[in-house]
């Protein structure tokens, strides 16, 4: 280990003020090659980054050696997606030496707060699934579990959203420009991937005949690693991302000038791979692009581990006692066909075993009940690009069918219905259907959701394997989401119930006895406005509008997606909106509605959604008739950085998805940590939120899935709930009407098609009445502020089973069975 002194500081590894100090002007000069009159603030971020990169490293290794001595089990996390948004912040709170560096900075002359800010956000990932990801990397360091995070690193992580005249414009997100302090290159870290090709036979000595994947095309996946530590335990685990590299050795002697330029051309078609996220998150697009991603993600991330298995071990009858994959979504679900035929054709295992080992070592969670967001992959696509693999599917496919024969009876419509390969002209490979079979366990992430995957979309799968499905609610992670989001709130909880919390969520009911506690309440309330100001302070930068800190900040922030139901927020600010034009003295708290959320490129009604809130907007935030009661305010690029700085100013956290849709949610959990109170629907984790903060403590309203269930095989008309609510026709005739785009009348008219010509699919208008009721009752708690203080403030005291660490305890439990070491001393 490197602790040379001079003058008494440990370069590389101290963690006092003054050894931060001077490492940080030693990379300045040293690593960045900048002295005093050149330097920026984004150098300075840089050092600092990489004077803790220093130290993680260290950290790093001490760890990876512990688990390899004790030859521990491990956790491979496989993930299309990683959100994992800025890292300097997380990296210094999870070292405990955020202060001491701030202390460090300001000692000559700089502010900690202004050089973070500097920092890209890491968006390599759309939204709640991604984001999971990042908080489940926190959580498993934090318990000390010994598992690698594997993904792909994107040249362009998801979009940077611009509003333009109120409409989303796409920009790309070139996270990489400037350099990652956080990466660790490991260029000798690299794996063949290959695609096309056809499926050849082998004889083997032995006289058995082999199946072998040749004549293939290859790339290179290249090793990134960055470094995951847990808060305060010594313990460092890593994120390891892969980047596509053209594998061809240009053959120079049998080349022409024009054949060379063309090699080196299609080099860069190689490097494609991994270029772009896709940037939809909830419809499925069958481009073979994405499908090589997603191999490109299982077979690069199956080597490494099975290069690390064999380190220890060649009888890989073990693998499923030394390695758990848990799969997030079926998009690394090949790791099942790739697993076995990494041990059919490499290993020349026979198929029982072989498949044995797979089934115990793979696990899925699902994330979806949506059925158009199901990946279902074209055959012809799979059999042109994984001939191989394909002819293994198909085989996992004739023996389950025939097991389901055996146990549930030859039902044709079953076995079609169950069949992992679809029949016809244009058959598919269903990738969930691959993922229950191939997987020990199979997931939801909330218990309604769960529940429901097991008497909906897989309830013939559930009937065949009683014991496979499971739940496991999501979670967040608090040092993010509490700790290093709003530290005046972390102090005050700190200052009254100790520090505990931190790693055990459920201390936070020590709260419970404070909720009453007027000078509590006072700190509680204090500390709410001023982040309320900052965030105004934000808008006012950013939008050029003015905000009350004081008004209600009643906030939607999630993906635009019509199931989610943006629209009805947007109805309710309408109807505010009239109610206040009608009567301007009406006694109504003061709100401000703020929205964000990226639409997926090619969602029409989304960005069509978001053209709308800007609009009314506009009219609402210029008409001073209503100016100190009510503003709508739409800010750009929603991004983790982004909500951390919105989270902790919410008075009001919104909810309201069709009931059924919302797998779960994870927005919803923040707020309420952050001492917001929820509006929503009996939908995903809210339901167990509601079990949590107790009835009185959240509002919940409108229909729940058994109604929607109901009135859709009822037959459900929009019409009359059209006709039968005043407020409702008039907001739908203004925005039918062009009154909130004068310039062009009818440019809302596709959205007012949706609700009241091509049935309203969410329900929007049934869901309406009862919302805009509930919201009445908001308004009023709002106008008794020490009841309002008092509910939210048990709001965060009883929020403590929406840790991502209970939920990682959970997967850990039931699916993995590694261990968990918690913590690791300094050598
Ligand atoms: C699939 C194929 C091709 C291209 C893209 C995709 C794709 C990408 C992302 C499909 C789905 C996603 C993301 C889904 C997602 O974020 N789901 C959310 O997961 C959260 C974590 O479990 C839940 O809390 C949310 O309820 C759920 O919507």
């Amino acid at each position: 280990m490197s602790k040379k002194k001079n003058n008494g500081v440990n370069i590389r590894s101290g963690m006092d003020k003054d050894s931060l100090r001077e490492d940080i002007k030693l990379h300045l000069r040293h690593t960045l090659a900048k002295d005093e009159y050149s330097t920026t603030n984004w150098d300075r971020y840089k050092s600092v980054a990489l004077t803790v990169m220093d130290r993680l490293n260290d950290r790093m290794l001490n760890t990876q050696q512990h688990f390899y001595k004790s030859d521990a089990k491990r956790v491979y996390y496989l993930s299309m997606e990683y959100l994992i948004g800025r890292l300097l912040d997380n990296m210094l709170v999870n070292l405990d030496v955020r202060d001491i560096v701030a202390e460090a900075l300001d000692e000559v002359g700089l502010d900690y707060e202004d050089i973070r800010e500097h920092e890209w956000d890491a968006g390599l990932g759309n939204g709640g699934l991604g984001r999971l990801a990042a908080c489940f990397l926190d959580s498993m360091a934090t318990l000390g579990i010994p598992a690698i995070g594997h993904g792909i690193r994107y040249d362009y992580g998801i979009f940077y959203q611009k509003i333009q005249n109120g409409y989303q414009v796409e920009r790309p997100d070139l996270w990489l420009k400037y350099g990652n302090p956080w990466d660790i290159v490991r260029p000798k870290v690299q794996y063949p991937v290959e695609f096309y090709g056809n499926q050849g036979t082998v004889n083997s000595s032995n006289g058995n005949v082999h199946y072998k994947w040749e004549n293939t095309h290859r790339v290179k996946a290249v090793a990134y690693d960055t470094p995951i530590p847990g808060y305060d335990n010594g313990i460092v685990n890593y994120l390891r991302l892969w980047k596509a590299e053209s594998s061809a050795a240009i053959d120079l002697k049998s080349f022409n000038q024009g054949q060379y330029i063309d090699a080196v051309r299609d080099n860069q078609l190689e490097e494609n791979i991994s270029r772009v996220l896709y940037p939809n998150d909830k419809v499925f697009v069958g481009q073979e692009l994405r499908l090589k991603q997603e191999y490109f993600l299982v077979s690069a991330s199956l080597q490494d581990i099975i290069r690390r298995f064999k380190k220890m071990s060649s009888d890989f009858t073990k693998l499923p006692e030394k390695v758990s994959i848990q799969c997030n979504d079926t998009h690394p679900n090949l790791a099942i066909p790739e697993l076995m035929r990494y041990l059919l054709d490499e290993e020349h295992m026979d198929w029982d075993k072989a498949w044995d080992i797979t089934k115990n070592t793979m696990a899925y969670t699902n994330h979806t009940l949506m059925p158009e967001a199901l990946e279902k992959w074209p055959v012809s696509l799979m059999r042109n690009l994984l001939p191989r693999h394909l002819h293994i599917i198909y085989e996992i496919n004739r023996r389950f069918l025939n097991d389901v024969k055996i146990k549930l009876g030859d039902d044709k419509n079953r076995l079609s219905r169950m069949s992992i390969v679809g029949e016809g002209e244009n058959p598919v490979v269903h990738m969930a259907h691959l993922g229950i079979v191939g997987s020990r366990k199979v997931n939801g992430v909330a218990a309604l959701h769960s529940r429901l995957l097991k008497e909906s979309m897989f309830k013939d799968f559930n009937e065949m394997y009683p014991d496979k499905f499971t739940n496991k609610t999501n979670g967040i992670t608090p040092r993010r989401w509490l700790k290093q989001c709003n530290p005046k709130f972390s102090e005050l909880i700190t200052k009254h119930i100790g520090d505990d919390w931190i790693t055990k969520l459920d201390e936070l009911k020590g709260l419970n006895k404070l909720a009453d506690d007027k000078e509590f309440q006072k700190a509680f309330a204090d500390i709410k406005v001023e982040n309320k100001k900052r965030l105004a302070d934000y808008i006012k930068e950013n939008n050029n509008l003015d905000v009350d800190p004081n008004s209600m900040f009643d906030i939607q922030i999630k993906r635009i997606h019509e199931y989610k139901r943006q629209l009805m927020a947007a109805l309710h600010v309408i109807t505010l909106y009239n109610r206040l034009k009608e009567n301007p003295d009406l006694d109504i708290a003061p709100r401000t509605v703020i929205f964000a959320g990226k639409a997926a490129p090619g969602y029409t009604m989304a960005k069509l959604h978001i053209k709308l809130i800007n609009s009314i907007g506009e009219v609402v935030n210029n008409d001073p008739d209503v100016s100190d009661k009510l503003k709508c305010v739409f800010l750009q690029n929603y991004s983790v950085s982004l909500a951390e700085k919105m989270i902790p100013a919410a008075n009001l956290s919104e909810q309201i998805s069709t009931a059924g849709m919302e797998a779960s949610g994870t927005g919803n959990m923040k707020f309420a940590l952050n001492g917001a109170l929820t509006i929503g629907t009996l939908d995903g984790a809210n339901v167990e939120i509601k079990e949590e903060v107790g009835d009185d403590n959240i509002f919940i309203f409108g229909l729940e899935v058994e109604d929607v269930e109901q009135m859709r095989r009822e037959g459900y008309n929009p019409w009359n709930y059209y006709n039968g609510n005043e407020e409702l026709k008039k907001a739908l005739d203004q925005i039918r009407d062009g009154h909130f785009s004068p310039e062009n009348k009818e440019l809302f008219h596709p959205i007012i098609n949706a609700l009241l010509h091509e049935g309203d699919y969410f329900m929007v208008l049934a869901d309406y009445e009862a919302y805009v009721k509930r919201q009445e009752e908001v308004s009023e708690l709002f106008k008794d502020q020490d009841e309002w203080n008092r509910k939210a403030i048990l709001n965060a005291a009883n929020i403590g089973k929406f840790s991502s660490d209970r939920t990682i305890r959970d997967y850990n439990d039931e699916i993995w069975q590694a261990p968990e070491i918690g913590e690791l001393k300094p050598e």
